[in-house]
């Protein structure tokens, strides 16, 4: 493998991105901190030969940093804790008003009608597929104030109620054995997670936001909030559940953001 360089360019961005991706994969993985990874260290070599890889063309460029994306998520997914809860916030520190944040515009916000809303459960799951949202609210609800992390730059304090997913995914009767939970949206905004996420304590479907219905913009009529996950992970207006073991991506996902999405 030769590192060649575009010539009479100064150096490409997406190369620079990815050397920058590399170095701190080196660091992480150097961190004695990090002795979890020890098992992975033989993948710093094949990470290491990836830096030496023809960056010549966008295809090889992409092909690496998809690599480099998998084996980020392979790391977030080792030291995720499912018994590390996240913080959580007393009421004064709720930020108000709370950021509304899509990849549209607010004057876009879908509206779901309430009377016709159903959220369909698909995939490997043997129970309730079907749901209403007088359904949903008549499952035990709990409230949390926690941070949400948006990757562009912003967070937030807010408080989300509503009904833990581990129980709910229960009642649905889902093979919680399966690698990933897939989540779509009236918007056509979706998102998947890994199971030991969508079983973790803290995150809930949620059906109110500061103990009011939850508002459109919010994501009415459901939202999982995961205060463990980034912003982009955090779906609104969800129509549909799938547990699956075949990978589903995502809407941001798919156009370069990690897939783990830790925060
Ligand atoms: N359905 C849907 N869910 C979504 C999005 C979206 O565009 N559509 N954007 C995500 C992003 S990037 C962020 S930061 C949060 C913003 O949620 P908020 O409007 O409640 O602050 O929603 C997430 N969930
Ligand atoms: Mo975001």
């Amino acid at each position: 493998m030769v590192t060649r360089k575009r010539s009479g360019e100064p150096g490409t961005t997406l190369s620079s991105h990815a050397d920058a991706i590399i170095k701190d994969a080196q660091r992480e993985l150097k961190n004695p901190a990090r002795r979890l990874l020890g098992k992975r260290i033989l993948s710093l070599g094949g990470l290491a030969m990836l830096s030496g890889c023809d960056l010549s063309n966008d295809k090889s460029v992409n092909t690496m940093l998809r690599r480099i994306s998998f084996f980020n998520d392979d790391v977030q997914a080792l030291l995720f804790d499912p018994h590390k809860m996240a913080p959580t916030y007393p009421e004064s520190m709720i930020t108000r008003p709370f950021p509304f944040n899509a990849f549209y515009d607010i004057d876009d916000v879908p509206e779901v009608d309430p009377a016709s809303y159903r959220l369909q459960v698909g995939g490997l799951a043997h129970g309730k597929r079907v749901w209403t949202l007088d359904e949903l609210r008549a499952l035990p609800q709990q409230d949390q104030i926690t941070r949400h992390i948006c990757i562009e730059g912003w967070s937030a304090i807010g408080r989300w109620g509503g009904v833990r997913f581990a129980d709910f995914l229960k009642r649905a009767g889902a093979d919680t054995t399966a690698r990933y939970v897939s989540l779509h949206c009236a918007d056509n905004y979706w998102t998947s997670i890994d199971m030991p996420t969508a079983l973790h304590a803290q995150t809930l479907l949620t059906l109110t936001y500061d103990g009011q219905v939850l508002p459109p913009k919010y994501g009415f009529p459901m939202k999982l909030r995961m205060p463990t996950k980034l912003g982009y992970k955090n779906p609104k207006h969800i129509v549909a559940i799938t547990v699956t073991n075949d990978y589903p991506g995502g809407y941001w996902e798919n156009q370069g953001y990690n897939w783990f999405g830790g925060s």
